[in-house]
């Protein structure tokens, strides 16, 4: 075999490989190896190309086209596999992405306002309905507000450390939602203003007490209208509208003599036990009524302290636990189950 014929077999041979490892490369790393090792420029084709110029003269133009056809030959191989690679790889990304819209949609918990705070917002709108000024205050108080100014002197029992939890500083965390109700009437007062004034109080008070029915945060309504010649006959009005519209049916309601330092005369509110309808059950304890309230008229040192003319205006106004309230409502047994926050109460109340 001549010297140019086996040179043209070892050029076909070496391209047939280097064909078959372009087909071969999978992935384009792999392929940018290869490019650079045939026809970079240390590569193979062009140390041939090289090497062509020190071939004998007659042979040069023979070989020389072989070695340029070889080099187009690889540079379309390496073109058609690396396009050939993307397209697997664009497919792969894809594949990776896909959505499968036949799967169920992922379930959001849906949230629900607290059983506590919804019957806070009902009791409110009912006193809303019938024209009271909804009023909030300060969490934190001072001694003036939530106690002097609403008739329970320093010596009084409710001041004693272990009902309240005083600051440092001789403030406290609020045990009524009372001092938003001198707030609101000093500030009316304040603005050169007079009776007639409707307001409810909604919020969240404090006590330092602990057991099967007191929990150390609770919440009131407190509810206090003053104007010329009120008497105990609005307040009961009042307490009856607002007793059926909560509960959502005619109530029997009663009132039973009883002291509060704020109110004069004071009176404890019971309704018609709604478990038994009044017929006497365990809740109601045979007596057929539950307690819900207290109330009475103010007392005229609360106004005297607020600068109302206690000989012009007289005023009701009453106060309630809002949890006790719900329990009754809903039948719910335990205070604790409202800051338990398990959520199968939480939902069973309507989440
Ligand atoms: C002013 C004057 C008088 C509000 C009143 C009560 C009676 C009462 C309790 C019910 C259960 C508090 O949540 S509870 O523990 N409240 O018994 N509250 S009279 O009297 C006021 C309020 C404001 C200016």
């Amino acid at each position: 075999m001549s010297d140019l014929a086996d040179m043209k077999e070892r050029l076909e041979r070496f391209g047939h490989e280097a064909v078959e490892r372009i087909h071969q490369a999978d992935s384009l790393q792999s392929l940018e190896q290869l490019r650079i090792r045939y026809l970079g420029k240390k590569g193979a084709l062009t140390e041939m190309l090289k090497g062509v110029g020190r071939l004998p003269a007659e042979e040069r133009p023979l070989i020389g086209s072989a070695v340029n056809r070889l080099k187009h030959e690889l540079a379309e191989a390496l073109r058609e596999r690396e396009s050939l690679l993307q397209v697997r790889l664009e497919e792969e990304r894809i594949a990776a992405e896909r959505i499968d819209v036949t799967l169920p949609g992922r379930r959001h918990p849906r949230g629900a306002v607290h059983p506590v705070q919804k019957g806070l917002d009902e009791m409110t709108a009912i006193f809303q309905q019938l024209g009271f000024l909804v009023a909030e205050g300060p969490e934190v108080e001072d001694e003036f507000h939530n106690f002097d100014a609403l008739n329970i002197p320093p010596e009084h029992p409710a001041r004693a450390m272990h009902d309240t939890f005083f600051f440092a500083d001789g403030h406290l965390l609020r045990t009524h939602t009372s001092p938003v109700q001198i707030r609101t009437m000093q500030s009316m007062v304040k603005r050169g203003e007079e009776p007639p004034l409707a307001v409810v109080a909604p919020g969240r008070v404090f006590r330092c007490d602990y057991d099967m029915t007191h929990s150390p945060m609770f919440h009131q309504v407190e509810v206090f209208q003053v104007d010329r010649k009120l008497s105990m006959a609005h307040l009961k009005g009042v307490l009856s509208f607002f007793l059926s519209s909560y509960f959502g049916r005619d109530l029997p309601i009663r009132l039973r003599p009883s002291y509060f330092p704020f109110t004069e005369p004071s009176a404890e509110v019971d309704i018609g036990c709604v478990f038994c309808e009044g017929k006497g059950c365990r809740v109601c304890k045979q007596t057929g009524w539950l307690e819900v309230l207290g109330s009475g008229m103010i007392h005229p040192n609360v106004l005297k302290a607020v600068g109302i003319d206690h000989r012009r205006y007289s005023g009701f106004a009453f106060g309630l636990g809002v949890e006790r309230l719900v329990m009754l409502k809903h039948g719910i047994p335990d205070l604790r189950l409202f800051f338990e926050n398990d959520v199968r109460f939480l939902r069973r109340m309507g989440a």
